[in-house]
């Protein structure tokens, strides 16, 4: 099977086997896991911030900033189709209190005029906006990144307005790599951000978040009280230093495979895919009957997501081969020749 449903299904690489099976091990809950302790380290200087913290998961890190950032009561100016605001299953209602004033953005991407008109101060009986939320690379609307005018744009709207900004960079790497960017300028931006080891990057657990010492102190009691304290989560650790080590680089072929994909399902179906938005290493299908088209592909060796009753998502990643890449074209190219009428 090729699976294309997300680049969460990558699995731990030969070096990362070995870097886990072979990892220094401590107690982390007492701050003594040395593998740990080093992969939060490398973070924070690679991102350029005080500190870092491992987490289980990239759901459990935004929920540690909103609960560390955001007041309970207050608002998150939040992009329409963030992945905190549809896929955390009302976490941040239920966990930390807050609401969300969603904003459509730009293919994902929120624009500096309509944050700044979002904001509300807080004056009786309004209710306050307590953080401003980006996701980057930004998953439902096809991988798009921000361009550093935009982002800088974001920041000093968010600074005049004294409310702090987040990024989920669960795919940050996919941005740098995608706009040459480092990612350590991405973090001047923003207050705090969060990235995963566990989608393109391959690691098979593990998210981080990253920002000020003070602030991941917080997040440590937090991690604490939501059970994610760890014990010897240096075999964990063990594998996210390979990933930021070894699997960075190579997201570029990714990102090729998904020009390819977009290129074929375009050639058939044109209206059906904005090639634009295929930024990283995400293509959407849009406005089509997903469950047929899935269940075809399927039936070719192919997995892709179903997001909804006419939305198909493809995800490439690692285990994703050229060849792969353009075998499941011909498929795709076929299959949506076949099922798209105007095709
Ligand atoms: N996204 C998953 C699904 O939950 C949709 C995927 O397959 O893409 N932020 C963003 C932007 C994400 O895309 C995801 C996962 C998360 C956070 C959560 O990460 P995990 O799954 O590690 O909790």
């Amino acid at each position: 099977m090729i699976d294309l449903r997300s680049d969460t299904v990558t699995r731990p690489t030969p070096a990362m086997r070995r870097a886990m099976a072979q990892a220094e091990v401590g107690d982390d809950v007492y701050g003594e896991d040395p593998t740990v302790n080093r992969l939060q380290e490398v973070a924070a200087a690679r991102f350029d911030r005080q500190a870092a913290l491992l987490c289980p998961s990239g759901v459990m890190c935004n929920q540690l900033w909103l609960r560390v950032i955001a007041r309970p009561a207050t608002e998150v100016v939040v992009e329409a189709d963030a992945h905190v605001v549809n896929y955390e299953a009302g976490a941040g209602a239920l966990l930390a209190g807050v609401q969300f004033r969603t904003v459509p953005g730009r293919r994902g991407l929120l624009e500096a005029p309509e944050v700044a008109a979002a904001i509300r101060p807080d004056r009786f009986p309004l209710t306050p906006t307590s953080l401003v939320w980006i996701e980057h690379t930004h998953n439902r609307r096809g991988g798009t990144y921000y361009g550093m005018p935009g982002l800088r744009a974001l920041r000093a709207t968010t600074r005049d307005a004294g409310v702090p900004l987040y990024m989920d960079g669960a795919r940050v790497f996919n941005a740098a790599v995608a706009a040459g960017v480092p990612v350590a300028e991405y973090a001047r931006q923003v207050d705090a951000l969060s990235f995963c080891l566990s989608k393109g990057l391959s690691a098979p657990v593990g998210s981080v978040m990253v920002g000020d010492s003070d602030a991941i102190a917080e997040a440590r009691l937090w991690r604490r009280r939501y059970g994610g304290a760890m014990r010897q989560a240096g075999v964990i650790a063990a594998a996210g230093l390979v990933a930021l080590d070894q699997m960075i680089d190579r997201l570029a072929e990714d990102h090729e495979h998904a020009r390819v994909l977009a290129a074929a399902a375009g050639e058939v179906a044109g209206p059906h895919v904005d090639v634009e938005q295929v930024q990283t290493n995400i293509v959407y299908l849009e406005r089509v009957p997903a469950a047929p088209i899935a269940a075809a592909l399927r039936d070719a060796g192919v997995l892709v997501s179903v997001m909804d009753d006419a939305t198909i998502r493809l995800v490439t990643h690692a285990g994703v081969s050229p060849a792969d890449c353009d075998r499941a074209g011909e498929h795709l190219r076929r299959v949506l020749g076949q099922v798209i009428p105007t095709a």
